[in-house]
């Protein structure tokens, strides 16, 4: 049955992917598995309240897939072909408006074709959810790949609730008037009732340029749009399921397979830790040189101390993600090779995907855990470590242009392009006495758990009720 044989909801989130993953067993069957991540878990419960659906694409390329119901709520899969993954997801989503977005750390690329994909993409999810929505929905559009979404959603249902977050940083108008396509983007966001931002920064770059390349009115956090209806900007800082991951990180199991993987690491007495999606926005090519440099200056022991880098492969067929991960194997040899350790590596470097247990297992064991991206909307590995690492003495250093650093202002806080000063704070983290870091753990403890993944949620999702 599709959505429009009359399978309609009054709640309808829509994103790029889907919240499953498909399973197919030893006998050929297939089945839906509940993909893992905090996204989905703070709005499975809301989407089972009132009834929803969750519009997005399945994840292969040139398959249909007709809706189904999965867990109390409906699954409306989108399509796309080989073509428009390329253009749409890895070329205008991934190789344009990535960079763009994050500081231009890497070159943005402009292409027409792929500027046309993406708007044909985006018309195909906006018709797709106007057809799963019930008179007067309430519709919740995420992230950079769907950013026309709620126009085209407007002009096709004017009757619905239409709420946006961008997940990741809206950058200063100097950088994104670059972009061909400013102008239709603007307009496509300002379809929407409320547009969150993780940061308030986020939401006055794009109230700077709403006033510099439109004739809208703003007036302090609302634009007037001609068609007549307001939209309100805002930040809503996301976070995490924090009960979730101290449950999990205190479970027996974590707490064995933790103490397994300090063996397998050689009883080292001290664990640095990296977690991070293999991306060039996360900084992990300056981390690794400033902590090869303080192994090389004898600043850290290799007989006694180990950094433990996870990098999760990401986004393998973006050319750019390719020679990351070149350049990065060719880093770790070289250091490992020069600071030689007591028969393992100074640096633990893991390029895989790991469970959710083993990642708590990972954070509880880190006495200090880098997080230096050198820009990232808001980054949820430091806020998961500091509720997995359940001892007080955690230290998390932090990078300044991270939009966790607004709320975890008593982080070690680094700008990760200085390699000298993160060279000093990362020794910092490491040596300031127990009482020192244990304070500012603790503040930060409360921190995230007051404000927690449904606490966002219900946040957005109020406010889109009111404006
Ligand atoms: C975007 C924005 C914003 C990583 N490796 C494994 C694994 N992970 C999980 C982490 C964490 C998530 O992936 C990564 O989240 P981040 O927030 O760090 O970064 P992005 O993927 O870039 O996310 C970011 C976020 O959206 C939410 O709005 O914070 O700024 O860029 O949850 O734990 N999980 C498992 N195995 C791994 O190997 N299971």
């Amino acid at each position: 049955m599709s959505a429009s044989d009359g399978q309609q909801s009054s709640f309808v989130v829509v994103a790029n992917r889907l919240p499953v993953d498909r399973v197919t067993s030893e006998d050929g069957e297939v089945s839906w598995q509940t993909s893992p991540g905090g996204l989905v878990t703070a709005l499975e419960p809301l989407m089972r309240r009132f009834g929803g659906a969750w519009v997005g694409w399945p994840g292969s390329a040139d398959e249909t897939v007709d809706p189904f119901e999965h867990e109390g709520y409906q699954v409306v899969p989108v399509e796309l072909s080989t073509r428009e993954v390329e253009e749409y997801y890895e070329g205008f989503s991934n190789s344009t408006l990535w960079p763009l977005y994050h500081d231009a750390v890497a070159f943005p690329e402009f292409h027409r074709e792929w500027w046309e994909t993406y708007r044909d993409v985006n018309l195909r999810f906006a018709v797709r959810t106007a057809e799963a929505c019930a008179p007067n929905a309430t519709v919740w559009v995420q992230d950079y790949q769907l950013q026309l979404v709620p126009a085209m959603l407007r002009r096709l249902r004017p009757d619905l609730k239409i709420g946006f977050f961008l997940h990741i940083p809206f950058p200063p108008i100097e950088l994104y008037e670059q972009l061909p396509w400013r102008r239709q983007i603007i307009e496509g966001l300002l379809g929407a009732d409320l547009v969150g931002f993780q940061v308030p920064g986020g939401a006055s770059n794009f109230l700077r340029l709403v006033r510099r390349r439109t004739e809208h009115q703003v007036r302090s956090d609302r634009v007037s749009v001609e068609d007549g209806h307001l939209c309100t900007v805002r930040a809503y800082p996301i976070s995490i399921d924090y009960q979730g991951f101290v449950e999990l990180a205190e479970s027996p199991e974590v707490l064995a397979e933790s103490a397994e993987l300090r063996a397998e690491l050689g009883n080292p007495e001290t664990i640095l830790l990296g977690v991070d999606r293999l991306d060039y926005t996360k900084g992990l090519r300056q981390r690794i040189r400033a902590v090869g440099e303080l192994f090389a200056e004898g600043k850290l022991d290799p007989e006694t101390t180990v950094f433990l880098q996870v990098a999760t492969p990401s986004r393998e067929d973006v050319e750019e993600y390719q020679k990351l991960r070149n350049d990065i194997d060719q880093l770790v040899g070289r250091i490992n090779s020069s600071v030689g350790g007591v028969g393992r590596p100074a640096i633990s470097y893991r390029h895989a995907n790991f469970s959710r247990s083993t990642m708590a297992a990972m954070y509880q064991l880190a006495d200090v855990m880098l997080v230096t991206p050198l820009r990232d909307g808001m980054n949820l590995v430091a806020k998961e470590y500091i509720a997995c690492h359940t001892k007080s003495s955690g230290a998390l250093v932090l990078s300044e242009f991270a939009g966790a650093a607004r709320e975890l202002k008593r982080a070690y806080l680094v700008n990760p392009y200085d390699l000298d000063a993160m060279k000093d704070t990362i020794m910092r983290a490491l040596t300031d006495p127990e009482p020192v870091r244990s304070r500012a753990f603790l503040a930060m403890k409360r921190k995230v758990r007051d404000n927690s993944i449904d606490h966002w949620a219900n946040k957005f999702l109020q406010d889109l009720k009111a404006v």
